[in-house]
């Protein structure tokens, strides 16, 4: 089977943000089918949606995975749920842990549980930094380069985080 280059984008606000964001990585590495993780720096980013919640650690990480995206989705849910999340019935609320799947090669999925890339990929600049930083000519199907979508979208919030350990 052919893989396909895959961008996950990680986010946590609870806990130990930066171990969860860590051992996410390490877990997605473990993943079958899973080869040449690359990460992002990690970005300290203000909350979309709901204030009364912690700010975020946010990260993005590529990879090549020889398998269907529908394949990846339960995969990476399951560890979410290993990091301790609680479905919540609010949208957009506090959790450990949080993978997106942003681009999944250069294929479009609209699925009830599906949709690639990422509905919200083109207007948060805490998915679309650390992007441009693994690759600023990237195209997003359908919406253009990250780095054209870095210039237009709305910049608040976001900071590198300082990773001093
Ligand atoms: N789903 C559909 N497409 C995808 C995809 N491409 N990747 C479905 C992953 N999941 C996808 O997600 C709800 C459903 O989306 C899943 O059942 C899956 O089938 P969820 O993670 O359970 O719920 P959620 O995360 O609360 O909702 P949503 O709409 O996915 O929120 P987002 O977009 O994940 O935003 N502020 C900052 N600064 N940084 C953040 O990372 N994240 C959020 C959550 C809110 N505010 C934030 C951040
Ligand atoms: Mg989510």
């Amino acid at each position: 089977m052919t893989s396909e280059l895959v961008y996950v984008a990680l986010g946590s606000n609870l806990g130990d943000r930066e171990q969860h964001l860590q051992r996410a990585l390490v877990e997605i590495t473990g993943l079958p089918g899973v080869a040449d993780v690359r990460s992002s720096s990690v970005y300290e980013t203000d909350p979309m949606g709901p204030q009364n919640q912690p700010d975020y650690l946010n990260a993005v990480c590529a990879f090549h995975y020889s398998g269907t995206a529908q394949s990846l989705l339960p995969q990476l849910q399951a560890l979410e749920a290993s990091h301790g999340r609680v479905k919540a019935t609010q949208r957009w609320t506090a959790r450990p842990l949080d993978l997106d799947i942003l681009l999944f090669g250069e294929q479009r999925i609209n699925e009830p549980d599906l949709q690639v890339p990422h509905v919200g990929i083109g207007d948060r600049s805490f998915v679309l930094w650390p992007l441009r930083e693994l690759n600023p000519n990237l195209l997003v199907p359908g919406k253009g380069s990250v780095a054209d979508l870095c210039r237009h979208c709305q910049r608040f919030g976001i900071r590198r985080f300082n990773e001093a350990s």
